[in-house]
């Protein structure tokens, strides 16, 4: 397929209309690999420059006005912090998006938070996750975002059942204290930082707690958690099927948990995810698009931008797919027919349309060119430098 229909473009256009993609405050700041931190004289030192970077990104692609918050980097003193993030929201335009609790920096948390052996320290993470949803509905926060990074290392050295009943319990609390506006995104990852058992390793068990804690929990998607080979669109259907769906959190990957672009190694993927959610009848509607990217050789504004506008543009792709006709070559099981409409529309170009649905809503029509050839990078890089130089990058 290489033309667009009319009617392939109103759908491209009414996807983008909808289209809302949240950046993650940790993406804008140096960051490293366990072997080594590259520092970038641009990246943000502070939160208040956190937020400039995230307000110029939505200034640019005008489909990212929210920021995802990690509570112990961005608000160290807790709830006491939120009337500054309040002013930085005013400042620059965009709001604080997800909560994200912390439960995996501590020292306390060597061996678990929500499923430590020591009620004592349980307590500690349970009154964290608490605190996290007071400081959500202070922000107008829908989402907390909970990662769970508990595990053991070594088989027989702890108890796999106690510790599904002490998360259980951890993720009952929590949601007993939400806002009935608010949601307990629970993310799953197979492995890393516990490298023999994780607590929640997968969509299943992600799916299963978030049930028993209650109809406000839904299962976060972080498209880099999963075992090589696995089919995430197949998740994405049956959690949808399930009204179970959360939120992505997007990026790529090749072997592991790598925090690449998202559609650098897969876009076909991306799309195919995206495909299940437009033809969903309740589609993406309340399914949170986030980004958990972290850059260590990309600018990291460049490649803010470049994830926001490739994000888009297999979103537009996955819009130009007739459901309806794709509907009836399945049922028909006119394989190629299917195959050739669903694959026509991937191959699709559809860069073109998308900079005239930028140029039509008064946007830059190509915002990935419009930060190089300006001068917010240098500049950040003259006010930050010497506070980067002197800086050890940290990241989790
Ligand atoms: C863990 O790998 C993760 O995906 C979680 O979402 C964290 O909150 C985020 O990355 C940043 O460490
Ligand atoms: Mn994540």
């Amino acid at each position: 397929m290489s033309t667009i229909t009319p009617a392939q473009k109103d759908r491209v256009f009414a996807a983008l209309d909808s289209f809302r993609i949240e950046v993650p405050s940790w993406g804008f700041s140096n960051t490293g690999t366990r072997f080594g931190k590259f520092i970038q004289p641009s990246a943000a030192t502070t939160i208040e420059e956190k937020f400039a970077d995230a307000g110029e990104v939505n200034r640019l692609t005008g489909v990212a006005p929210t920021v995802a918050l990690h509570v112990l980097w961005d608000l160290p003193n807790g709830k006491q912090d939120v009337a500054e993030i309040k002013r930085l929201e005013a400042k620059y335009g965009v709001k604080a998006g997800s909560i994200n609790p912390n439960l995996f920096q501590d020292q306390e948390y060597k061996f678990g938070a929500m499923a430590n052996p020591s009620a004592e320290i349980r307590k500690l993470a349970i009154d964290h996750l608490l605190e996290s949803v007071e400081i959500a509905k202070e922000l107008g926060s829908r989402d907390i975002s909970i990662w769970d990074a508990d595990g053991s290392n070594y088989p027989g050295t702890q108890s796999i059942r106690r510790r599904i009943e002490w998360t259980q319990e951890a993720l009952n609390i929590t949601h007993a204290a939400l806002a009935p506006n608010q949601r307990m995104l629970v993310e799953y990852k197979p492995f890393e930082p516990a490298f023999y058992h994780t607590d929640i390793a997968d969509w299943g068990m992600a799916l299963a707690l978030a049930h028993k804690a209650g109809p406000q929990a839904k299962v976060l998607v972080d498209t880099g958690h999963h075992y090589a080979g696995q089919n995430i669109e197949q998740i994405v259907a049956w959690l949808l099927h399930l009204k179970a769906l959360g939120g992505f959190h997007f990026n790529d990957r090749k072997y592991a948990d790598d925090d690449l672009t998202i559609g650098s190694i897969d876009p076909y993927q991306v799309f195919r995810i995206f495909h299940e959610l437009l033809s969903d009848a309740q589609g993406a509607s309340d399914v949170a698009f986030m980004i958990d990217q972290s850059h260590n050789l990309k600018g990291k504004m460049e490649a803010a931008v470049q994830t926001v506008m490739t994000a888009q543009e297999i979103y537009a792709r996955a819009a130009l797919v007739d459901n309806d006709y794709l509907g009836d070559m399945q049922t028909k099981c006119d394989l190629v027919a299917a195959e050739e409409h669903f694959r026509g529309c991937f191959w699709t170009d559809v860069r073109p349309v998308a900079r005239e649905w930028r140029e039509a809503r008064n946007l830059p029509a190509d915002p990935l060119s419009e930060l190089r050839n300006g001068d917010y990078v240098q500049n950040t890089a003259k006010t930050r430098g010497a506070k980067n130089a002197g800086s050890v990058a940290s990241y989790a």
